[in-house]
């Protein structure tokens, strides 16, 4: 097999450049063939050596695909040494990603260059690891030990532009990456600039590492990797390279046979492996659409038009009077604003995508659009009108979309002369952040449109997991038994309290009873009110909740429901909710006792894991690891659990 390596003579300087797609990991191919040409560098006429890569990046890190496999030389922290050590200039030619493995490789060589566009990042946080091949110990050297932290802590990359300012970046290269990187290398020979070697550089001293350690708590949340980060980083103020080097390698071998990595590396294949539809050709056309339109301007509508927005796609906001479409825009401008003040988007970028936003009380508005995405609230009648009404106004060819939560998306597509082209898109709030959609196929539904949905959503920066049609497809229908179980946990002994601490300590970013306390009790209750005994089910399932709003508490916006809440939204324990479930607990024939939080979380998650597997089984989801998607991004689930269905089979 021919290496993905390649090495030649460019005048003076010895180009390796590797070609290894999609994301030129770092597998073992590759590191061989690196390793065959630094040493092939070290002994030809070459002056200096540039590492670049072809294709969509640099390198992207290791080679995921290989953790868990028997280490197969040269391993890369060792690889990285070599090319450090090499007697040679060394310059590495950066452009789209370089990541973890990838972006030591560059802390390895002498020099580093980026095209403008390039971004640089340690991500192996997210994989519940660590910078494992000296980046634990070259970054602080270069960028000081609060930048090597946050970047290592946090996995979020940086622009080139901003690297450069870190020093993790020499020189930004305009136009053509080769030909500026070879002119870089060249003007660093002209200039008889040293082999400057990273792990020589005399590292920062300073380090009030107790305070780190306490805000990477904060921040971490139960994960254990920030704050073996912090213990490599300390290693590297204090200690010598060799030493520093000693640490990470212990640490990241402990990481990497933990079983928060485990879980990150399951469900980094999960959100990849959900994009792809079992049956849908690759090569499946998709519609073009670059323009959408919304119906409905309330807190859904709006995040779902910045979403759109947000990705440079113009959007068409319907509502039915000119006062509830002032109020729609005036909340997105109001949103825009906060993202400017928060300094998520530039006072100029937020200006160009609210431009992008238009509003009408007319439908004939939405003729010419490519999409249409309806988003008003859950009635199912009213919905069937709307569609109706899409079919008659809406060019032959537009998708047209229901963001509902619940209702049967056939029926609705039932209401057009078109259902191939209808397709549920269900995003969640607030939409413009949050990044899950399922995108529900009904029975109908033609694979293009699929398609054009799959893709689309990576456009709006979201993860896009298919789901079937059924009552509140996959996360909703999951709800249901996990609210159950949360209602019997109060009825046998637990507060409402101890049930969302354990929840919340086991790493749900809320407890089951202050989701219910945020999406107003009163919502449920008036649903309840139009069903039957029979319909309503267990009334264990609801008589709490029932007897709550009875006494006028609705949640957080009522200030009170399974909490007291104050002005900043901050829950406290209230005894009167204690009486109400005891009194309840009494009335249904419960005997209470003391409840351990490892029952409360087993029983919690088992709920969700067991409705997992119907919903698998019923063909609802197409696969496992998709629920997982679906709970880690829509609501709340630790990644480092690697969702309900990770964590039933291997908790
Ligand atoms: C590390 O480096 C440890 C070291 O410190 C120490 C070692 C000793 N390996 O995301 P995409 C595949 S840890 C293997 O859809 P995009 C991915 O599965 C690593 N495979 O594309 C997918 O395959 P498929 C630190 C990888 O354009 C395909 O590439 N690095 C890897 O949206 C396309 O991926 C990271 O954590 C990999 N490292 O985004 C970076 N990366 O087509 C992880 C990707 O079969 N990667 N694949 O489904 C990313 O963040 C994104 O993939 C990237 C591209 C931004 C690069």
């Amino acid at each position: 097999m021919s290496s993905p390596v390649k090495y030649t003579l460019t005048g003076n300087i010895g180009v390796i450049s590797v070609d290894s797609p999609p994301v030129n990991a770092l597998s073992h191919a590759v590191r061989q063939g690196l390793l065959d040409a630094i040493t092939e560098a070290q002994n030809d006429a070459s002056e200096a050596v540039l590492i670049i890569c072809e294709g969509r990046t640099f390198f992207a890190g290791a080679d995921i695909s290989e953790f868990g496999k028997p280490i197969q030389d040269p391993w890369l922290p060792e690889l990285l040494n070599a090319i450090e050590s090499t007697d040679k200039l060394v310059v590495a030619a950066i452009h789209g990603t370089a990541l973890g493995g990838g972006f030591e490789t560059a802390l390895a060589s002498h020099y580093r260059c980026a095209v403008p566009s390039a971004k640089i990042g340690l991500p192996e946080v997210k994989l519940g690891l660590l910078p494992g091949a000296g980046g634990t110990q070259r970054t602080p050297r270069l960028a000081g030990i609060e930048a090597a932290l946050e970047l290592m802590t946090s996995g979020v990359p940086v622009a080139a532009s901003r690297a450069k300012e870190l020093g993790l970046v020499d020189e930004i290269v305009a136009g053509d990456l080769r030909e500026g990187a070879l002119t870089y290398v060249r003007k660093l020979l002209d200039s008889d600039a040293p082999v400057r070697r990273t792990s020589e550089i005399d590292p920062p001293k300073f380090g009030d590492f107790d305070a780190l350690r306490a805000a990477v708590t904060r921040r971490a949340r139960g994960q254990v990797a920030p704050l073996a980060i912090v213990d490599c980083v300390e290693a590297a103020a204090t200690g010598t390279f060799a030493e520093g080097m000693k640490v990470e390698r212990q640490k990241f071998s402990e990481l990497m046979q933990g079983k928060q990595s485990a879980a990150l590396r399951h469900f980094f294949f999960a959100e990849r492996q959900a994009a792809k539809v079992d049956g849908l050709a690759k090569d499946t056309p998709v519609r073009a659409v670059d323009s959408v339109g919304i119906i409905g301007g309330g807190t859904m509508g709006g995040g779902i038009a910045m979403s759109f927005a947000n990705a440079g796609i113009p959007v068409t906001m319907i509502e039915i009077s000119d006062e509830a479409l002032e109020r729609g825009l005036s909340i997105i401008e109001r949103n825009y604003a906060g993202s400017v003040k928060r300094g998520k988007l530039t006072e100029e970028k937020a200006a160009q995508c609210r431009a992008l936003i238009s509003g009408s009380t007319d439908y004939d508005a939405l003729a010419d659009v490519d999409m249409v995405i309806e988003a008003v609230f859950e009635d199912p009648g009213l919905k069937k009108k709307i569609f109706a009404r899409l079919d008659g106004v809406c060019k032959k060819g537009a998708i047209l979309a229901t963001n509902t939560s619940y209702q049967d998306v056939d029926q609705i597509a039932a209401a057009t002369s078109r259902p191939e082209d209808v397709i549920g898109t269900h995003f969640f709030s607030p939409a413009h952040i949050m990044k899950l959609l399922e995108v529900v196929r009904g029975e109908k539904t033609a694979d293009d449109v699929l398609a054009t949905c799959m893709q689309l959503a990576k456009r709006i920066r979201k993860v896009p997991v298919v789901s079937g049609v059924c009552y509140g497809f996959i996360g909703n229908r999951m709800l249901r038994p996990y609210g159950l179980q949360s209602q019997l946990l109060l009825l046998e002994g637990a507060t409402p309290e101890q049930v969302d601490g354990a929840m919340e300590a086991f790493g749900m970013a809320m407890g089951p009873l202050r989701v219910f306390d945020l999406a107003g009790l009163d919502v449920g209750y008036k649903a309840r009110q139009a069903l039957s005994d029979a319909e309503k089910g267990d009334p264990a399932g609801y008589r709490v909740l029932d007897h709550l709003v009875e006494a006028d508490r609705h949640g957080q916006k009522s200030g009170s429901g399974f909490y007291i809440y104050d002005e900043h939204r901050k829950p406290t324990p209230c005894p009167e909710v204690h009486k109400i479930i005891e009194e309840t607990a009494a009335e249904l024939g419960f005997e209470r006792r003391e409840i351990a939080d490892e029952e409360i979380v087993d029983r919690l998650t088992r709920a969700l894991y067991e409705e997992g597997g119907k919903i698998v089984e019923e063909g609802i989801a197409q696969r496992s690891s998709d629920i997982d998607v679906v709970y880690v991004y829509g609501y709340g689930f630790p990644a480092y659990r690697g969702g309900p269905m990770y964590f039933g089979e291997n908790a």
